[in-house]
C-alpha cells in the first residue's frame, strides 16, 4: 500500500441527454443511457489511502472532517471488493464546485474518489473498468472519467454499464456559460428525485423512450459538428426531464423565478438571432450552450440581472487524472 495519499481530479460534466431514473439503485444501473460535456472550470480533487491502523473510513470535505456518507462508503467497498482487502480508507476530497446546486459536484467528486482509490490500492484499470467503479458513488460520475462529450451506456448489469468517450478532443465550437442563482443545498436530492418520478410520473416511459431517440440524434449532430441540433436536442431534453418532477406525485420543481428569468433571456436572443440554448439540472441553476462568437453579447445581457461572479464560461474539459498533492 502507498504511505501517502493517492490524489486525482476530475472535472464536472453537464448531461446533454440527461439521465433520471434507475433501474436497480444497488447498482446505480440507469434507466436510459445518457451523453455529457465534461467541462473546464469546475473540478474536485481526492486524496485515497488505505491504512491497515485504521479502524474504520474516515471523510475530511474542504479540510473539515464529517460523517463517513453512504456513497463514499460504496464505492470504497466496490474497489475494496476488486483489491480483496478489507483495509480501512482516510478520503479528504476539496470541491471546486458550487456543492448541490445542480451543477453535479457528484459526479467530479466520485470520478475522482474511484481514480485514486483505485490507484491506491495498487489497481490498474482502464476508463472504462474505472467509469463502472465511479458509478457505484454517483451515476453521473461514470461519465466524469473521460472528457469532451461522453456516453454513458446503461447497460442492464455491472459490466454492461458504463462510459466511453464519443468525441474528445472536441474540435466543435461550444461553451457552456453556467448562470450560478443559488448556492444553497438543494431541498430534494437528485436521488429521491429520480425515484419519485419513475414511481409516480405518468410520463415516465414516455420520458424513457424519448431520451433513447433523444440520445440517437444527438451523437449524429456531435459527429457532424451540428451545433444547432446539439443545443435544440439538449433544450428540449432538459424541459422533458424537469416535466417528470413536475408530473411527479408530490408533484415539485428546481426551477425558480430567476431560472425562468434567463429562460426566457435565452429565448428572447435566439429570436433577435443569437444562437444560444439552455440546459438545466437538479437544481436552479441554469448553463447556456453557445459558440465564442456570441459569448460576450449574451453576458452583457446577463450581467444587466447577475453579478459578475456568478457567470462563469465552461469549456470543454479534460478527464480525470493522478495529480500531486494539491495543498503543498
Ligand atoms: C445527469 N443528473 O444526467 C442528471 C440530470 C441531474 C439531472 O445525474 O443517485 O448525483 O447519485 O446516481 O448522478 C444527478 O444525479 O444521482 C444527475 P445518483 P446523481 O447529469
Amino acid at each position: 500500500m502507498n504511505n501517502h495519499l493517492v490524489w486525482a481530479r476530475a472535472h464536472t460534466n453537464i448531461a446533454l441527454v440527461k439521465y433520471w431514473g434507475k433501474l436497480d439503485s444497488q447498482l446505480i444501473i440507469p434507466q436510459n443511457s445518457s451523453l455529457s460535456l465534461t467541462l473546464d472550470h469546475f473540478y474536485t480533487d481526492t486524496g485515497v489511502k488505505f491504512d491497515a491502523t485504521l479502524s474504520i473510513d474516515q471523510l475530511w470535505i474542504d479540510g473539515n472532517q464529517v460523517p463517513m456518507e453512504q456513497k463514499v462508503k460504496d464505492c470504497l467497498d466496490a474497489v475494496r471488493s476488486l483489491a480483496g482487502f478489507h483495509q480501512a480508507a482516510i478520503v479528504k476530497s476539496y470541491n471546486h464546485v458550487p456543492n448541490s446546486a445542480g451543477l453535479a459536484s457528484s459526479a467530479s467528486a466520485f470520478a475522482a474518489l474511484a481514480t485514486a482509490a483505485c490507484k491506491a490500492a495498487n489497481l490498474v484499470l482502464n476508463g472504462k473498468q474505472l467509469s463502472r467503479i465511479a458509478r457505484r458513488g454517483s451515476g453521473s460520475a461514470t461519465r466524469s472519467i473521460f472528457g469532451g462529450f461522453v456516453e454513458w451506456h446503461g447497460g442492464n448489469s455491472d459490466l454492461t454499464s458504463y462510459a466511453e468517450v464519443v468525441a474528445d478532443p472536441v474540435e466543435l465550437d461550444i461553451e457552456m456559460i453556467t448562470v450560478i442563482l443559488s448556492r444553497k443545498p438543494k431541498k430534494i436530492s437528485s436521488r429521491d428525485a429520480m425515484q419519485s418520478s419513475v414511481e409516480t410520473s405518468p410520463y415516465y416511459p414516455a420520458w424513457r423512450n424519448q431520451a433513447h431517440l433523444d440520445l440517437i440524434e444527438m451523437k449524429r449532430a456531435i459527429n457532424t459538428n451540428d451545433f444547432k441540433t446539439i443545443g435544440h436536442i439538449a433544450e428540449t431534453n432538459a424541459m422533458r426531464m424537469h416535466a417528470l418532477t413536475l408530473s411527479a406525485d408530490p408533484s415539485f420543481t428546481y426551477l425558480n423565478a430567476d431560472s425562468l428569468a434567463v429562460i426566457e433571456l435565452v429565448r428572447s436572443l435566439r429570436m433577435n438571432g443569437i444562437d444560444c440554448y439552455f440546459t438545466m439540472d437538479a437544481g436552479p441553476n441554469v448553463k447556456i450552450i453557445c459558440q465564442q462568437l456570441n459569448e460576450s453579447i449574451i453576458i452583457t445581457h446577463l450581467q444587466q440581472l447577475f453579478a459578475d461572479e456568478n457567470i462563469v464560461v465552461c469549456k470543454p474539459g479534460p478527464g480525470v487524472k493522478i495529480i500531486n498533492d494539491p495543498r503543498k
